[in-house]
């Protein structure tokens, strides 16, 4: 009897990243590229831990340390919708992934602005099939789901590494990449598609430990020494900056949210930004008083696996190879 095998991917997710890279989004982009539960449709870049010129260049870069081919790259916004830009050289350097040497790409960005990108790859797959996973500034966000109301109500869901519900890091109340744009964060938080807040409130219990990297380094690969320079560099910063003995790796948990929900707890509560506060400024405010009601569309993540996060990683190094 003749045996016919047809590949299922039906449990693959099809995600757009959308990136500041930043060594926590290049780390981002080389999970949702090595794991097999992933189908990354397109990669757009927003001004943020550097100019918008930079970031995408080593958006390219990451992608030809990976391996990445077949994919569209394109670049967004070079400023948030209202405020001047702000990088975060203090901590991702003057490259904006310092640390490595970075390849000449191999291949160019789209001609698209990356929020047409957006909006045709949510327009043009089946409605609940793409999952938008911002790791930078909202504002592509924002501004696609202004341009194109449609995707709100199309997209899988939203998945986002920005905010915190007890912490920031860019002020005492807020997180770089909701209060480098508050207003656009604004508009995405408020948006009625199903969105989940991967906060600092889980990203810091993301520490590259002496295990972890310990593991990467035991791949031995092009892409694995690549990550460890990324956080040899990225541990040097969080010890200047902020105090840190190991470097909490933000992006890459929004990632492995979508990968595996078992990954880390998420909770319904109703979420807001703050947009006229003088201490609290992008401040992203969870509100617990009360069991959240069947129409709250937010969620936020609290507790971390950190040996299945770090394993996802790991496994997606590999088979980077
Ligand atoms: C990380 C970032 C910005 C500032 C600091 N201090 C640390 C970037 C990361 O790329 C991540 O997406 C988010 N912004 C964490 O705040
Ligand atoms: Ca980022």
């Amino acid at each position: 009897m003749k045996m016919i095998f047809i590949y299922d991917d039906s449990m693959t997710t099809k995600i757009i990243l959308d990136c500041d890279p930043g060594h926590d989004d290049a780390i981002a982009l080389l999970l949702a590229h090595g794991n097999p539960d992933i189908e990354l449709v397109a990669v757009t870049t927003v001004h943020g831990n550097q100019t918008i010129e930079k970031v995408t260049r080593n958006a390219l870069a990451v992608a030809t340390v990976a391996g990445i081919t077949g994919v569209p790259f394109a670049a967004g916004a070079h400023r948030p919708l209202v405020r001047d830009a702000e990088v975060a050289d203090s901590i991702h350097g003057e490259s904006g992934l310092d640390g490595p040497t970075l390849p000449e790409p191999t291949f160019a960005v789209d001609d698209r602005h990356a929020v047409d990108l957006i909006i045709e790859t949510v327009m043009q797959n089946e409605p609940g099939t793409i999952t938008i996973v911002p790791t930078g500034a909202l504002t592509n966000i924002a501004l696609a789901v202004r341009k194109e109301p449609r995707i709100a109500e199309r997209v899988k869901e939203v998945v986002l590494m920005g905010g915190g519900y007890h912490v920031g890091n860019w002020s005492a109340a807020a997180e770089f990449n909701i209060v480098i744009d508050p207003e656009a964060a604004h508009i995405v938080f408020n948006e009625k598609w199903k969105l989940t807040m991967v906060g600092l409130d889980l990203t810091h219990q993301a520490l590259a430990t002496p295990d972890v990297v310990a593991s990467i380094a035991a791949i031995d690969t092009v892409p694995a020494r690549f990550v460890l320079e990324l956080l040899e560099f990225f541990a040097e910063s969080y010890k200047d900056a902020q105090g840190f003995e190991f470097p909490p790796v933000h992006d890459p948990c929004a990632v492995a949210l979508v990968i595996d929900p078992s990954v880390m707890t998420v909770v319904r509560v109703p979420l807001d930004v703050e947009l006229t506060g003088t201490l609290t400024l992008g401040m992203t405010v969870a509100d617990f008083r009360a069991e959240a009601p069947d129409t709250c569309n937010t969620w936020a993540a609290t507790n971390l696996d950190h040996a299945k996060f770090w394993g996802l990683v790991v496994d997606a190094l590999r088979r980077i190879g």
